[in-house]
């Protein structure tokens, strides 16, 4: 890459890669990703975007887009800072106006409550899966407006990912996903391409989920699940144990069944945020049997190809990739066929001028 890309295409890129994740992978969660050949018939899918799907009709952003724009939306009105009511109106408003976009089995019930007048938003939260709350993927699938802040914000910015995730999430491990996830985010979008370490970048997000780990905080106390099974390892060091992972991952390039039986695809938090951070780090160089030498679209690509849950995994990766990379490097078709890149990119806008204002040249 000759130059690094401003600032304010990196809030763009992020935004818009999450929202082209989201649609791109929507088709494969429900019909699956081909088992032979992958890289191969997902290449192909690629290169036929800019023509088959424009003529049909474009592809449509799931409950992962539906729920970030509420969040950046909510983080506008409030200039920049997090309020618990305003954001959970919007949730609650934004799914009784389209309640097809394929949420969560169990969030809707939230939802719904969330257009009730309520006292404490978070308690309808609270009380998913006989009190033990919720580890699903959805809190970190839809964080990235809060990842895009100035470095000095990174503390803060920790407790409005986790505050946004705890609305629906209560569970350990659904509001650390969060935590992660814009960390990740966050740490890519200020990171210079040309420079870029990718063992201090793990061992930041360590550094970051070994503190949330820590004896005496949420994650020693949660030890069930709602069916009353513990797991065989703490939960506290879920995260911490997949990061672990990367290093040894990337040095052996292993094939991608590998890295989705070790990292997970699934819809749980923990089994996905991981697999979507190694998919940016991964693709940052080519890949065999992935023939795109735009690292952002292989990012997406290789996403997908983890299989599970494709379109949550390949948003996730896609807001760190383009948070890095930048929107010069998606390409006018995804912009094109991805619904709602429009909003994406005035979303991003308003939220970098919130933090820098109009003119600042970045
Ligand atoms: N115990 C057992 N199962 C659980 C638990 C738990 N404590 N927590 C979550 N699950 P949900 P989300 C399982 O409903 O996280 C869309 O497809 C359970 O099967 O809180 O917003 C998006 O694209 C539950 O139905 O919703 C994302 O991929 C499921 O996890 C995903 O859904 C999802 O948790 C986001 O879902
Ligand atoms: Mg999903």
């Amino acid at each position: 890459m000759a130059l690094s890309p401003t600032l304010r295409s990196r809030f763009q890129g992020c935004l818009v890669a999450a929202v082209s994740g989201d649609c791109l992978g929507a088709p494969y969660e429900i019909h699956g990703v081909p088992q032979l050949d992958t890289f191969g018939s997902l290449t192909a899918f690629f290169q036929r975007i800019g023509t088959d799907i424009k003529e049909k009709d474009y592809l449509r952003y799931t409950d992962d887009t539906a729920m970030c724009r509420c969040i950046a939306e909510s983080l506008v009105d409030n200039r920049g800072n997090f309020n618990s009511k305003d954001l959970a109106k919007k949730f609650g408003t934004e799914y009784t106006k389209e309640p097809q976009r394929g949420y969560g089995g169990n969030v809707i019930s939230v939802l719904k409550a969330f257009n009730k007048e309520l006292d404490d938003p978070f308690e309808p939260a609270r009380m998913q899966f006989n009190g033990s709350g919720s580890y699903g993927n959805g809190g970190a699938m839809r964080v990235a407006p809060v990842a895009l802040c100035p470095e000095a914000n990174f503390e803060e910015m920790i407790e409005v990912a986790k505050q946004t995730a705890l609305l629906t999430h209560s569970n350990y491990l659904g509001y650390s996903g969060a935590i992660l996830q814009c960390c990740a985010i966050h740490l890519a979008l200020h990171s210079d391409p040309m420079t870029f370490d990718t063992d201090a970048f793990i061992d930041r997000l360590l550094e970051v989920m070994e503190k949330q780990d820590a004896p005496g905080s949420p994650a020693a106390k949660v030890s069930r699940t709602s069916d009353n099974s513990t797991t065989t390892e703490s939960q506290g060091t879920e995260y911490c144990r997949r990061l672990r992972l990367l290093k040894p991952l990337l040095e052996e390039d292993a094939n991608i069944k590998k890295v989705a039986a070790e990292l997970g695809n699934e819809i749980s938090a923990h089994k996905s945020v991981p697999a979507a951070i190694y998919s940016f780090l991964r693709c940052r160089t080519p890949v065999e049997g992935i023939d795109n030498t735009n690292a952002l679209e292989r990012t997406i690509l290789y996403a997908i190809s983890l299989d599970g849950d494709t379109d949550t995994i390949a948003s996730m990766a896609g807001a760190i990739a383009g948070a890095f990379y930048g929107i010069e490097q998606i390409s006018s078709d995804w912009m094109n066929v991805c619904e709602g890149t429009d909003v994406a990119i005035l979303q991003a806008d308003a939220i970098y001028d919130i933090h820098f204002g109009k003119n600042e040249k970045t």
